[in-house]
Formats: structure tokens, sequence, C-alpha cells
């Protein structure tokens, strides 16, 4: 038989806090390595878990797979299942928050944790057809919110937060889904190598000759327009025509009866893309595409004459009095754009909303599940890159403010002396993103071409590694610098619809679009709140959400840039252990105690070794155990008994412990397979 130490040697240890040298970056690394390697993916640091993306299928996500490792507390469920056991127990609303870089793993590890809850959690028919209509809510959102882009095919291009609501037995009864930011501006231009969202390449491939003869579409993506930018139509790990067909089984599964009307609107914005203008001799700007508008307007389901007027002349209040001016070439397709930035955008809220009335449940507890878009860093970075990354600062900052705050307080409820760590706070740089009146975004409010030169000035800090043009501006972000451009930052940050636009729209008779476009938006010309605003109340909205529940967190790292499985990338896998704060994370979790167990847990594990608790103990747990520890000879200063659980100083302890158990031939070494079950 293999000996406990090749083991261990070998696929390292399943929680950072046993690390022998748990100070040391390259210890770390070398953990996370091994495992990688064995394809264990999931390492703990205490209750925070941390996962490295595998880039291919590993067969621990089925059924039996979940029963048997159910319970277990060093397994990839045990999140899942702690939490579940928690708002039971407790009846304490959880959530479990995932973070990490684009392509990391986050909108996987959330599928899998709501995988889980619809198979394991106890279910009658009712509720049955709940968790599919829960699992079924995510490839159509998957199809209209995410896209292929440089870092991962399957980008989340919206931010996710979703409650699943359980009843008093602990059956979902129940979801809701918030919505954030969907980055609207990929609808009409992608960058090279990417696509614009998947739902448009799936409709061309999977929809059969009729539809798309109906829709008036080509099969070709390269024909439109909208889709052509990223010069990227095939995607070798993407499979659009299957994918199309399970949207398709997914629509009605979620109550959904609006379908003609929603892919009207889907190929609309494909019409739209391929409108084009010309410019007559007197600057005045004309529709070249004749036939197709009147295509576009039945599929809006708008006048055709209405919407040519609006495409090309905008109407405008003064003193009282309305007027109307004709765009030039370029101002036309501005209006061209953003009308399709409006009606996917809103398209996609609705569908959220459809979503969250299929779903809706009253009297629950929840879990709520956090799967934003991850930090990233482009070539060129825009307004969509500042506010991904701002969202990213944002939870970080919560990161680190409850992790300390719930690791000082379990000090303190089990009566244990707690020792301060340092720590980097990254509060200042979400202080100058969002402070009132002196932040960037309240700048994007009220300044245009000062935001460039203050921004600059107050960030650069002296350091200009990369020269950067008048045009950009450096934040310091937790997870490395990013030179934002500002070109477009502003038009992008008014998100204006000429008004005239609104006024054809809102007079659709397609449901879905009359819905989002109404009445009182046009006839209230109040002041729009300006994107950026927008986005960061609703975070603030996000801030408090999370605040009220008991988090639990998914790390995840990814492994390498080329999206290849086996490939570990020290480097890169450095820089984001060191980003995410995963040593100082690892060092307050071993401030003073490297391992700690709940009495049940520690007495039903260890009792064989001592004859007094073997094999029932009946007394208070408290004193089982101080008689297992002094039955093996552990010494004062290497362990605490706290009022609910044992701390353990060094891992070599436990080890040790460990092997006497091995030794017995009892259960074969937990610490190197995952097999420590809870009581
Ligand atoms: V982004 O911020 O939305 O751009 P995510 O969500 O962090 O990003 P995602 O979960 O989409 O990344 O993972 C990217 C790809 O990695 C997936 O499409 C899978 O191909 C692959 N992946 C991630 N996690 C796993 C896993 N546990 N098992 C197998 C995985 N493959
Ligand atoms: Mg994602």
């Amino acid at each position: 038989m293999e000996s406990a130490l090749t083991a261990r040697d070998r696929v390292g240890v399943q929680d950072f806090v046993l690390l022998e040298n748990y100070n040391s970056e390259a210890a770390f690394i070398e953990n996370l390595r091994r495992r990688f390697k064995e394809n264990l993916i999931y390492t703990y640091i205490g209750s925070v878990l941390v996962s490295v993306n595998p880039y291919k299928e590993l067969e621990i996500y089925s059924k039996q797979q979940m029963e048997r490792y159910r319970g277990v507390i060093t397994s990839f469920y045990a999140v899942s299942d702690n939490t579940y056991r928690a708002m039971r127990t407790e009846r304490k609303d959880q959530c479990i928050l995932i973070s990490g870089e684009s392509g990391a793993g986050k909108t996987e590890a959330s599928k899998k944790i709501l995988l889980y809850y619809a198979v394991t959690c106890p279910a009658n028919d009712h509720m049955a057809a709940l968790g599919d209509r829960l699992l079924q809510s995510n490839p159509v959102l998957e199809a209209f919110g995410n896209a292929k882009t440089l870092r991962n095919d399957n980008s989340s291009r919206f931010g996710k937060y979703m409650d699943v609501q359980f009843d008093f037995r602990g059956t979902p009864v129940g979801g809701h889904i918030l919505n954030y930011l969907l980055e609207k501006s990929r609808v009409v231009h992608q960058n090279q190598g990417e696509r614009n969202f998947h739902i448009f390449y799936q409709l061309l491939d999977g929809g059969d000759d009729n539809l798309l003869s109906t829709l008036d579409l080509e099969r070709n993506p390269q024909n439109y327009h909208y889709m052509v930018k990223g010069n990227c139509p095939r995607v070798s790990s993407i499979n659009d025509k299957n994918n199309w067909k399970v949207v398709m089984k997914a629509l009605p599964v979620i109550g959904f009866t609006e379908q003609e009307k929603l892919l009207n609107i889907i190929a609309g914005v494909l019409h739209l893309g391929n409108t084009q203008f010309g410019e007559g001799e007197e600057g005045e700007t004309y529709i070249t595409t004749e036939t197709q508008i009147m295509t576009l307007a039945k599929l809006l389901g708008v006048d055709g004459s209405a919407l040519r007027e609006a495409l090309t002349h905008k109407k405008l209040t003064a003193k009282g009095e309305e007027m109307i001016s004709p765009l030039n070439f370029e101002q036309a397709v501005c209006a061209r754009d953003a009308l399709a930035k409006a009606v996917y955008g809103r398209t996609f809220t609705w569908l959220v909303e459809k979503i969250n009335q299929s779903l809706s449940s009253k009297d629950s507890s929840v879990i709520g599940l956090l799967d934003i878009y991850g930090f990233e860093v482009l070539q060129h970075n825009s307004f969509e890159q500042f506010c991904i990354n701002y969202c990213n600062e944002k939870l970080q900052q919560l990161f680190i403010e409850l992790t300390l705050r719930s690791e000082q307080e379990e000090y303190e409820t089990e009566g244990i002396a707690w020792e301060t760590v340092k720590y980097f706070d990254n509060k200042i740089i979400c202080d100058l993103i969002e402070e009132k009146h002196k932040g960037i975004i309240s700048i994007l409010v009220c300044m245009s071409s000062y935001l460039e030169r203050l921004v600059i000035h107050k960030l650069a800090n002296g350091k200009t590694r990369r020269v950067m043009s008048r045009e950009e501006f450096r934040l310091l972000h937790y997870a490395g610098e990013v030179n934002y451009n500002v070109n477009g930052f502003l038009d992008k940050n008014n998100d204006l619809l000429n008004r005239n636009l609104k006024e054809v729209m809102c007079q659709s008779d397609n449901q879905i679009l009359s819905h989002c476009f109404r009445k009182e938006e046009v006839i209230d010309q109040k002041r729009q709140e300006m994107a950026a605003t927008q986005f960061k109340n609703s975070l603030m909205k996000l801030m408090e959400i999370l605040m009220s529940k008991e988090p639990s967190y998914v790390r995840c790292i990814k492994p390498n840039d080329a999206k290849q499985p086996g490939k570990f990338d020290e480097v890169l896998v450095r820089h984001q252990v060191k980003y995410l704060g995963l040593m100082e994370n690892l060092r307050v979790r071993r401030a003073g105690f490297a391992y700690r167990r709940r009495f049940e847990a520690f007495l039903q594990r260890y009792k064989p070794l001592c004859p007094e608790t073997w094999p029932n103990w009946n007394g208070r747990l408290v004193d089982g155990v101080s008689l297992l520890v002094n039955h093996l000879g552990y010494k004062p200063e290497e362990y605490k008994l706290g009022r609910s659980k044992i701390f353990i100083r060094f891992p070599k302890t436990l080890f040790t412990t460990e092997d006497a158990l091995e030794a017995k031939k009892f259960i074969k070494g937990f610490i190197y397979r995952h097999e420590e079950y809870c009581p």
C-alpha cells in the first residue's frame, strides 16, 4: 500500500491550512499544481473553496458522486451542502459568492451548485418541475447573455445574482434573478476574434429553413454586419446547432409562449444592422436598403415609413416647440446602433422578468448565488471593462471585509484570543470610482474633456510604465493595472436613444417591444440616469443584499490562457493567488491555529484511537474530546478547546493523529482522498 507520506506528497493537502509552511507562496502554488495534475481541482482554505479550471470534463458531477460526497466536508459539494444546512438549521439566508477572472470557471461552478440543489434536495412532483425550470433558465440566459470572447468561449456578458428559494422542508420552491448591466455594445460591434451573443449564431445555424425564410434570414453569419466584425463565425468548442435545440426546448419549460415574437426581435436586430445609409448632395441622409427596411419594420411590428423617418431625423423640443432636424450620415449610423442596443438590451431584461415570473414563490429561506463577469484587461479597455472591473473591485472589498469579520467573530464566539493580520484593503480604489462628487462616476456625469486630465493626474501616480495617450486613464485595480480609453466612454454612459425612435417603438404591435418601450418614457422627458450611475446604484443594492446574508466563497483560478487541459501556468496562477488575496486569507485562517473542527466531527473521526471514547461516547462532547486528546498525548500548547470546536495549532499534530488512524486501518488516509464525513 502506498504510504501516507507519498500520497500526501503526490496529491498535496486538501485544505491549505494543513500546509506546513503556510507563509510560503511557493508551497501554496505547488500544492495547487500537484492537485491539478491529479485532477483534484478543488482545495479549501478553511471554508473558502479554491477551484482551478480543469478545461476538461471530470467525472465528479454525476448524481452518484453527489450522493457519495454529500456531507464530505472537503469535497466540492461541501460549500453547497454546508450552506444548505446552515440555512435550515440556523434559519439564516445564505449566499455563495463566486469570483475569479474571465474564464476561471465561475459560471460552471454556479451551474454545478444549482444542479446539486436540484438533484439532492427533497422534492415532490411539483417541485421536480421547479428544479427543471431553475436549471433550464441557464441555457436561455446564456444564449442571450453570453458570447465568445478572447478570454472565454462562453463568457458571461452580464452579471447574475440568483436567489434559490426553499420552503420549511428544505425543498426548492422558487427562484429570482437579478441581472446586471448587459454589455450591449457587443450587439453592434465585436473585437477581432470575438463574437456577438450566442443566440444570433444559434438561430442561423439551428433554425429550420421555414423559420429562416419567414424571418427573411440567410444561414451565413457573414452576411450580417452585426456578426462579422470579429471575423469569427464558428468556434470549435461551440455547437450552435445543438445549443439552439437546447434553448428551444428550454423556452416552454420556463413557461414561454412568446417564442415567435422573440425571434422576430432577434432577426429584426440583424436586419437593423444591415440597414445602410447614403448621403445626398445637400448632406441629407437617406436609407439605401429600402426593401429591407420594410422587412425590418414588419419584424419589429412598427410602421415602415415612421421607422425610416426616425432613423434619419431627430425630434427636438425647443422653447416648447417641436422641431424635426435631419441627421447626418454618422448620426444616422449612431441612431441605428443605439436602437439595436436598446432593443436587444431591453428584450434581455424582459426575458429575465419572464423567467422570474415562472420561478416566483413566496415565503421562504434563500440561498443566493452570485456569478458575475470576471475581471478583464483587454488591449483596449472601454466603458464596459470599467464597469466590469469596478464590480469585481466591490466584490473583492466585500470578501476582505467579511472574511476578516467572520474570522474575528468565530474566535470571539469560541472564546479564543485573536491576532490581527495585515491585509491589503482595496477600499481606496472603490472610493476613487464611486465617491460622491469626487469619484470617477460623478466626474463622468458632469464633465467630459476634463475627465482624462483629472483622472490621469490623480491615478498615474508618477508610475508611467506604459506611455498613455491623452485619451487614457489608468486605474490600479486590486487585480492589476488597467488603462481605460475615454473615447466613446461618455456616449456609452449617456446611452441615449432619440426620442422619435422611442416613439416608434412604443407603437410596436410586438408585445415584447411595447412592454419594453413605454409611452410614459416618451411623455415624461425627465433626464434618465446615466449608465454608470445606474450600475453603481444597483451594485450598492447588491452589496446590501449580500451583507444581509451569511456568505460562502468560491474563488476560481484560470490555469492558463490557452483554454487547455493539463496546462498549469505558474506565473498566471501566482498572479491570481496574489490578487485574490489567497495567501492573506490563509494567514488569517491560520492566525494561531491550523485546523479546527466541531467537537462532534473530531470525536466521530478519532474516537477509535481512545478506549474511553470507542465505540460510543455518551458524555459531553467537550469531555470526550478532552479525553481523546489527552490519550493521544497532545501538549497544551498544541491545541485549544473553544465552545464548540477544537483548534489545533500545527498540521503536524493532526497528521500524526491521522497516521495513527491509518495504522489502525480504520479509515484510509482521508486527508488525501476526500473522505472526511461530517456527522
Ligand atoms: V466569465 O467571467 O463569464 O468570462 P467564467 O464564468 O469564470 O468566465 P466559465 O465558467 O464560463 O468561466 O468557464 C470557462 C470554460 O472553462 C467553460 O466553458 C468550460 O469549458 C471550462 N470549465 C470551467 N469550469 C469547468 C469545470 N469545473 N469542469 C470542466 C470547466 N470544464
Ligand atoms: Mg461566466
